[in-house]
């Protein structure tokens, strides 16, 4: 990436970055690069402001602010959680059933289950995993593992990946149990260990619904009253003059939509939601469409941590390589799957592919290529345009960020302290009581 002139995200470095050349010795004892986390701890809340509250605000939206926990390794041996809607492969059937399908889906999705988990146990300094039977969704299980919902298509899936080079990138599956005359797919815990994390979620591809569901939807339209809600809500010149007259839109319609206003369409993945440090969660990423912005998500989700966004970054090179020789990948087409992105303040850190509600085979004479755009009948997800372009978008980050700590110190950085500049910067910040924590800020 060309050097810059004065960008907003340039300038919010900037005004989070000053450091004098000689940073003092014990900001380095805390800056460290980023770890492997081998085995599961008790996660504990940090209690500490979160500066979610800085990440980009999109027009149009209002602030809806939960919260999350739960990480990884960044080492390439399994372990995690899901969070995808099991039912999600389902939503498109009688309408009768789409009703009640419609409120247990908005009770159990995964992204809400999981912060609301997550507040609850952080609240309780206690295993987040001991509360999850609270939400529809997860249900708690022994130290280090989850229970989520049985899907048959999720749960074929996981099956499947255990046995495929992606394994190191899902969460580990440990098969069937029953609680209370309900399924449940054990996993593993993918937060365990980590210290007030932040977590990220991106939901990755270009399409996010099945072309089943867009077939079955042409053929049977069933209006949904609450997607057209969520669409005035965001953008009330959105409906067609017919969908206003009936006050609904069908799904695809939605999706498409939804698709369209975020970067989905554009760049083939999404923010959904994060928190920085067991924060507030903060899931109001609905219209966020520039790579700008989205940077400077990146930006307040790592605290402009080098070394953080390098680790992410080395993860997710290894899994682009890894899903070119998947056997699952090549035969899959993967809707509405996310990478969940997990750090915490002593650098440890990883992303893991989530999600599997969606992920189906595709009809066997066809060959996914998954870095095309999708056109009916391809099956093609976009995926890998989706990691192409986070890849090339953290890459980017990161060379800002060290720019701005080169301009900001009026110092060339040295290569060892690249990687920890921009956290010394926020320390020496927080050291002087100047933080920007508790502000609400546009970047
Ligand atoms: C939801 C989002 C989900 C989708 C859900 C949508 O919209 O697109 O991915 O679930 O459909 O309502 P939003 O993020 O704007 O709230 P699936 O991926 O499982 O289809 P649903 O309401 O039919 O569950």
């Amino acid at each position: 990436m060309e050097k810059q002139g004065s960008t907003p995200l340039k300038e919010e470095l900037q005004k989070l970055s000053v450091v004098p050349c000689e940073a003092e010795k014990d900001m380095q004892t805390l800056l460290s690069k980023p770890k492997v986390l081998k085995h599961a701890e008790n996660i504990e809340h940090a209690g500490e402001h979160s500066p979610v509250d800085l990440l980009p605000e999109e027009e149009g939206q209002k602030k809806s602010i939960r919260q999350s926990d739960r990480s990884i390794s960044s080492t390439s041996t399994c372990s995690s959680v899901a969070y995808s809607s099991p039912e999600s492969d389902q939503v498109f059937s009688e309408e009768e059933d789409i009703q009640t399908k419609r409120k247990t889906l908005r009770k159990t999705k995964s992204w809400k289950t999981f912060f609301t988990m997550v507040h609850w146990s952080l609240r309780r300094q206690n295993s987040w995993v001991q509360l999850a039977g609270h939400e529809g969704n997860f249900k708690a299980s022994e130290r280090g593992h989850i229970l989520k919902k049985f899907s048959p298509v999720e749960n074929a899936c996981l099956v499947a990946l255990m046995e495929d080079v992606l394994r190191p990138y899902v969460p580990t599956y440990y098969g069937l149990v029953e609680r209370e005359e309900q399924t449940y797919i054990k996993m593993e815990d993918l937060l365990m260990g980590l210290e007030a994390p932040s977590i990220m979620d991106c939901k990755i591809g270009v399409r996010t619904y099945l072309e089943e569901e867009l077939a079955k939807a042409l053929l049977k339209p069933t209006p949904r009253k609450d997607m057209y809600n969520k669409m005035v809500a965001l953008e009330p010149e959105a409906p067609t003059p017919e969908e206003h007259k009936q006050q609904a839109v069908t799904k695809p319609r939605y999706m498409q939509w939804r698709e369209s206003v975020s970067s989905t369409a554009l760049l083939g993945f999404r923010i959904e939601g994060v928190t920085v440090e067991a924060g507030p969660v903060k899931k109001n990423f609905k219209k966020m469409k520039s790579r700008d912005k989205i940077m400077e998500t990146f930006v307040i989700f790592t605290k402009g941590r080098k070394d953080i966004l390098a680790a992410y970054l080395d993860r997710l090179e290894n899994m682009q390589a890894a899903l070119q020789n998947s056997q699952f990948f090549h035969t899959h087409e993967v809707i509405g799957s996310s990478l969940l992105f997990v750090h915490d303040r002593r650098g440890f850190s990883n992303v893991w592919m989530i999600d599997f509600g969606k992920t189906t085979p595709a009809p066997s004479h066809i060959n996914l290529r998954h870095d095309v755009p999708w056109q009916p009948g391809t099956h093609e997800d976009g995926y890998l345009l989706g990691l192409k372009n986070l890849i090339a978008s953290i890459q980017d980050t990161m060379r800002i960020v060290e720019e701005t700590a080169e301009e900001a110190t009026g110092c060339p950085i040295q290569e060892a302290e690249k990687d920890t500049v921009s956290e010394k910067t926020l320390l020496k910040r927080e050291i002087e009581g100047n933080t920007t924590n508790g502000e609400n800020k546009e970047l």
